[in-house]
This record gives C-alpha cells, structure tokens and sequence, in this order.
C-alpha cells in the first residue's frame, strides 16, 4: 500500500478549510482536517513543503511508524501546527485502512460502544431574552444538551453571539483581526441570570452547557462555579487560560461545578496533569488539533483511567472530515461523554460530502468503509483562500485579555 500522491486541499466555502488527501498506488484515497483558524497556511506549508516529501513511497498501512517519524523525527515536538499537520496524515491514514479493510473506522477500532453520540448545539443570543428564546428552538429540534451564550450588558459584543442564527463563525475575513472589548465584572453579574432565566424557562429535563472561553482568573471561576450550582450545568467550559494546569485546582476546591477544558491543547502533555490529579470532569481536546485518532485515543485512554469524560470539541471551524473522525473515536471509546456539534453552512457541506447524520439529539457515524466522508475537489476549487483572523479581546483600559 504505497503512498503514491499527496495533495494539500486549500478552500473557503464560506470559511477557510485544509485538507489532506492520501491516494495510494493501488487508487485507494484518504482525507485528513488540517485546519487551524486563523493559521490555516502555517499548516498547509508544513505539509506541503515538510511532510509531503517524506510520506511519498511510504507504507500507507504503517500508522503507528508514520506518526513517530513525523512526531519524533522532527525533533521539534507539539505544538499545534506540527500536532495538526500529523493529524490530517492520521486520519488520511485511517481512512485508507478502513477502506483497504472494508470496514468503518468505528469497527477497527473495536466496535460501536454505544448507539449514537450525544452532541450538544450552541443557542446564543444578543439578549438575555433572545439566548433563552434560543434554547426553546434547540429543544424544539430535538437536541437534549444545549450550550447557551449570551450578549452581556454593557458590552458591544462578546464571545459566542453569532451574527447570523445558525452559522457561528467568530473568524472574520480580512488584514487585521476585529478587536473586542470585556469587562469581567459585568460578565460574572450576569451569567448566573442567564442560567437561572434558562432553567425558569426550560426546566431541568435537558443538559445545559456553557463556555466562558479562558477569559476568567481561578477565583473568579470558582465563584462563577459556585453561583452555577443550582442551575446543574452538565459542564462550565474553559473558566480560565489553559496554560497553567495548576490553576484549575483552586477552582476544584470551591465548586461541584464540572469542568471541561482542552480544545486548545494538542498533547497527552498538555492535560495529563489536569487528568491524573482529576482537576477536570471533560477533556475537549480533538482529531484535528491533537495529532489524530491515533494521539486523541491515547488522551481518551489516559482519561478514562481516572473518570474523566470525552466531549470534543466541534466548532465549524473544524471540517466535516474532522468532525466524521471523531464520532468514529466518540462512538467506540469506554468513556465518551459527549461532542459539540455546530452544523455547517450547505456549502461546506457540499464541498465535503458526508455520511454521519444528526438524529434525535444524537449523530450517528456512516457505515461505509473509512470514515465516510470526502472532498470534492472541483468544487473546492471554486472557493479560493480568503485571510481571517479570530478577534483580539482587550479590557476597557486597553489591555489585551483571552479572547
Ligand atoms: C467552542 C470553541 C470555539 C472556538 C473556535 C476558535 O467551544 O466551540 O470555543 O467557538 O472559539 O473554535 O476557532
Ligand atoms: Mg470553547
């Protein structure tokens, strides 16, 4: 099964998008996300220019070799460039078994552990009001976990509010990212009425998500946490800046609030800590941003060890193919929890053809060969490279906060 072509996928279908394609000699095809918002040509070189040449003529069946020679062997380890670069080479990789076998990916990594993958949607709002309406309509459509988000009195915009209904997309297209203003205090008053007016409305009989996207301190978070309580958050996502593991033990110390953290992370290195000392409930980390389904089982592995759950992360500026990896991993793995879902526009979708399908609250990967999903490259083609950035977060005096 030698890799005879290696082709680097760069499309815009309304956001920008890399992908990977493996073809082997014998015409079997492989697809890996590779996409890194806001970086996305930082990857697409290191594949181009860096790993291309190294996968050509190599055994497209050797998955654990290929994925140390790419990891070992550049001796500049982590990261998330490097660490997305080797995920679109692990999944391609895993599609192209799972073809060779005939098999979906689920059934090559030891079957289905369950019927289908719970996901949770993203209701947001620019009001109170309008993120608790919100809700209601992801009810309505059958989704038994909702995250909410809501614009915060006082200021202009803030993480998490799209500026269309269904289509969050924080990247904006252009030279310079958007900058955004915050204000922790006005933030912390608020949140515990949003949740409070969410329950009063909606009651208790669905799981109820939010993400604070790194910006507090940990005794800002635990308070946060604490006031949290009585509404029963299924998890509080991200309370502070993920670099410090440390940090998230004062936050243990004052609330049963669960915690998940780690769509930022691309090692077992980055959260082993977080795992082993069970400082968090959830570990976010994904297929795209942490080498693969190869490097994320092992993550998954380490966590199941010590109680802690899966719940992926799965914005829509992951692609489909990342996405369809991991409900493969979602489904087989003894401790999965749960996988953020935000649907893609139809012009993603249409560009990268899908067999996984949401239903009832769950999605439920194809049961084809690989992974089921795929790129049309014609229409790829049609969607040029636009430069975007995430938006730039600064308090009112000025200074640069998390976004
Ligand atoms: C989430 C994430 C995203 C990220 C985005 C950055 O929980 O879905 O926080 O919204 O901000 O993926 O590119
Ligand atoms: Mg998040």
């Amino acid at each position: 099964m030698k890799i005879a072509d290696v082709r680097v996928i760069v499309t815009c279908p309304g956001r920008n998008f890399v992908t990977l394609k493996i073809t082997t000699e014998s015409g079997l095809t492989g697809v890996g996300d590779a996409t890194l918002n806001g970086r996305e040509l930082a990857v697409a070189s290191y594949l181009n220019d860096h790993v291309r040449p190294l996968l050509l003529g190599r055994d497209a069946s050797q998955i654990n070799d290929i994925w140390q020679y790419l990891y070992k062997g550049a001796y500049w380890r982590r990261g998330p460039v490097t660490m997305t670069a080797i995920a679109a080479v692990d999944t391609a990789l895993w599609d192209i078994k799972g073809k060779a076998a005939g098999m979906p990916v689920y059934q090559l990594l030891g079957g289905k552990a369950r019927e289908g993958v719970l996901v949770y949607g993203h209701a947001n709002g620019a009001t109170l009001d309008e993120a608790v309406a919100e809700v209601g309509r992801f009810l309505d459509r059958g989704y038994r976990a909702v995250r909410v988000q809501s614009g915060v009195p006082g200021l202009a915009a803030t993480y998490g509010v799209g500026k269309g209904r269904d289509f969050y997309e924080p990247a904006t297209a252009g030279t310079r990212p958007e900058e955004t203003v915050w204000a922790t205090e006005k933030y912390l008053d608020f949140a515990p009425k949003l949740f409070d007016a969410v329950r009063e409305a909606h009651g208790f009989g669905f799981h109820l998500l939010h993400d604070v996207h790194h910006r507090l301190t940990p005794i800002e978070a635990a308070r946060l946490g604490k006031a949290a309580e009585p509404y029963r958050l299924f998890w509080l996502e991200d309370p502070i800046s993920e670099e410090l593991q440390e940090g998230f033990r004062l936050i243990r110390r004052h609330t049963v609030t669960p915690i998940a953290v780690g769509e930022v992370y691309n090692s077992i290195w980055d959260c082993h800590r977080l795992i082993t000392e069970q400082l968090i409930d959830y570990i976010r980390t994904t297929v795209v941003h942490a080498g693969g389904i190869t490097h994320l089982r092992r993550i998954f592995d380490l966590a199941a060890l010590y109680h802690v759950k899966t719940g992926s992360h799965g914005a829509t500026d992951l692609s489909p193919v990342c996405m369809a990896a991991a409900l493969h991993l979602d489904i087989s793995v003894p401790n999965f929890g749960i996988q953020e879902y935000m649907p893609h526009t139809p012009e993603t979708d249409a560009v990268f053809p899908h067999s996984y399908r949401f239903e009832d609250g769950m999605l439920i990967p194809g049961d084809e060969p690989g992974l089921g999903v795929d790129i049309d490259e014609e229409l790829a083609a049609r969607y040029p490279y636009r430069q975007a950035y995430l938006p730039v977060n600064r308090l009112e005096d000025g200074t640069v906060h998390d976004w």
